[in-house]
């Protein structure tokens, strides 16, 4: 799921907590709600501003948010933000593991641009 999806509904993640739930889930952090920038864009070209202000209200970062401690906190076991794919391996196999004995696991993936 996505870093702004994760936010928005960071509620579900306590519930599968409460529920006991095996449940790992890979979040894709572009450290954006990216589509409305998108959108924003799309909106300035159109309504004839500054298509740079894109990022305004929807870039999620300095400082980048801590989604594995609020998952953490909701019941969930996780490790550190990764940047690169064979990280991403290492975690999901971690994860396997976790979600095998009943757990939570929480992986925060993080891309290194806006693209989306
Ligand atoms: C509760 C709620 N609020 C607002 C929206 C509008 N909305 C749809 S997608 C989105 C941004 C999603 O960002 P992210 O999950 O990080 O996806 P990205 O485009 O960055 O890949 C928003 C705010 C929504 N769908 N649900
Ligand atoms: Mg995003």
């Amino acid at each position: 799921m996505g870093d702004g999806d994760f936010l928005m509904g960071v509620n579900a993640f306590w519930t599968a907590s409460h529920m006991e739930l095996p449940l790992m889930v890979v979040v894709a952090n572009n450290r954006s709600y990216f589509n409305d920038e998108a959108h924003q864009e799309r909106v300035a070209v159109i309504r004839d501003r500054p298509p740079q202000n894109k990022w305004v209200g929807q870039r999620l970062d300095q400082p980048p948010v801590d989604i594995i401690a609020l998952a953490v906190a909701q019941g969930f076991e996780g490790n550190e933000p990764i940047t690169d794919a064979d990280q991403l391996l290492a975690e999901m196999e971690r994860g396997e593991k976790v979600v095998k004995a009943g757990g939570r696991y929480i992986i925060d993936a993080r891309r290194t641009g806006y693209e989306g």
